[in-house]
């Protein structure tokens, strides 16, 4: 796969030094060999077009086939956009538009080079008949990714994440698709302890609590069986928690930020002191492109921006940049089985792939803002209907849907 960072420009030095190589070789040749020598010069043209080093010229501008799930997601929309603006590749984004898939999350975008279809991931035959031939990898976000979901009911959780991503497996080996990339989180290592030194690496034992991490857990162990047993071409991506533009206020800070701007109160778990490391999806989505290019077969990359903050710093914070009082904090009980405090160790991705966040936590929050400040409108279609109901359930009062 080539390169993705300023694609477009790569690809045009490439085809001009290529281009400009061929015609001084070819004048070499004519003039050494003379022209009456024309079986040896189609015998060389051959050779230079079809022969072995053809592969990577035909990579030039050539457009690639990604199959992306959960597409209509808040990483997985980022992602797409991310990917449009940086490379030439064409997405099939295959999303089963569940409470959390929002169509909204894909205007914009451009539709010549993006396919959207309807679609869950547990269903084969819909898979197959949705994916394209020729398709170069499946990057697979479609989930049920929120925490609290889990504890009140895993059903689904067990359904998507564990048997959808089994069916993606399947189809990407009976299609012959090159890579298979799973988007995973930090959650299905546990938890650290709060005032040690410790961080996640690729080698942490698995210990996950919630039944969204088990699930998370055993899609992992699912593409590690399928790469070990099959020869499937894997790569595994670890995540902490992304934050911004687009995510869905059940999580935390999007929740936290659209009832500030009502000023309704903050649920805050406990005592508010665990720690999250928090991330710009944009910097996830750009870790997630380079390991699916440059990522080696089999590989687990931890991904993560050295951003620890404890929850109830992270409201302090936006709180004084919405220039809203702390007394919309509101303590309230704890989540069953809280995990403390999450910790990335990024070393490898940094080192292997030269991976680095582009936002600092203070650009990253700022861009967030101000993206749910000037999208009212999206935060009251997310928040009516059916999340009103969960809001109840959840935090046993009501909020404005506004
Ligand atoms: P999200 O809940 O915003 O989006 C999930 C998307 O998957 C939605 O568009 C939904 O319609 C779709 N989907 C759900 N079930 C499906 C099914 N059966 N078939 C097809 N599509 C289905 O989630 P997100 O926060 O964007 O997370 C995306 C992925 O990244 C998940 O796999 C999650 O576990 C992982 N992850 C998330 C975070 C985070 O902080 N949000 C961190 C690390 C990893
Ligand atoms: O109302 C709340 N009050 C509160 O204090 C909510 C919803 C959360 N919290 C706390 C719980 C966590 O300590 O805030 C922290 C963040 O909570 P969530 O946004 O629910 O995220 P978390 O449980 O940490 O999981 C997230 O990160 C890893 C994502 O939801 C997962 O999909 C991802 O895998």
């Amino acid at each position: 796969m080539r390169s993705h960072a300023n694609g477009k420009n790569v690809d045009g030095l490439i085809d001009y030094f290529d281009s400009h190589v061929k015609i001084i070789l070819k004048r070499a040749l004519v003039s050494s060999c003379g022209f009456e020598n024309h079986w040896f010069l189609i015998t060389m043209a051959c050779f230079w077009f079809l022969g072995p080093n053809g592969g990577a010229v035909q990579l030039n501008n050539k457009m690639q086939e990604l199959f992306v799930t959960g597409g209509a997601g808040f990483i997985g929309s980022a992602f797409v956009r991310t990917l449009l603006d940086e490379t030439d590749w064409h997405i099939t984004n295959f999303d089963a538009l569940t409470y959390a898939g929002n169509l909204d999350n894909l205007k914009d975008i451009d539709s010549s080079r993006h396919h959207f279809v309807h679609g869950n991931i547990t269903d084969a035959g819909a898979v197959l008949a949705a994916l394209p031939e020729g398709t170069e990898a499946i990057v697979n976000f479609a989930a049920e990714s929120h925490v609290d979901r889990s504890i009140t009911s895993a059903a689904e959780f067990l359904q998507t994440n564990i048997l959808g991503t089994q069916v993606l497996l399947d189809a990407a080996r009976a299609r012959g698709v090159k890579r298979f990339i799973q988007v995973s989180t930090d959650e299905v290592m546990g938890s650290l302890p709060e005032d040690e030194n410790a961080y996640f690496t690729e080698q942490s034992a698995f210990a996950p609590n919630s039944p969204y991490a088990a699930s998370k857990a055993a899609a992992e162990h699912l593409v590690r069986a399928a790469h070990h047993t099959f020869g499937l071409d894997t790569v595994i991506t670890r995540c902490g928690n992304n934050y911004g533009p687009r995510q869905f206020p059940e999580k935390f800070l999007p929740l936290a930020i659209s009832n500030a701007l009502n000023e309704d109160p903050i649920p805050v778990y406990g005592d508010g002191r665990n720690v999250r490391d928090w991330i710009y999806v944009d910097d996830h989505c750009r870790a997630i492109m380079l390991a699916m290019e440059k990522g080696k077969s089999g590989a687990v990359y931890n991904v993560g921006a050295r951003n620890e903050r404890r929850n109830i710093d992270v409201v302090g914070s936006l709180l004084d940049a919405l220039g809203k009082p702390r007394s919309l904090i509101n303590f309230v009980k704890d989540r069953p089985g809280h995990d403390r405090r999450y910790a990335m160790d990024p070393r490898l991705i940094e080192s292997e792939l030269g991976w680095r966040p582009r936002e600092t936590w203070e650009t990253g929050l700022k861009k967030t803002i101000e993206w749910y400040q000037q999208n009212t409108r999206w935060i009251e279609r997310t928040r009516s209907g059916a999340y009103q109901d969960y809001y109840r359930a959840q935090y046993g009062k009501e909020v404005s849907a506004t």
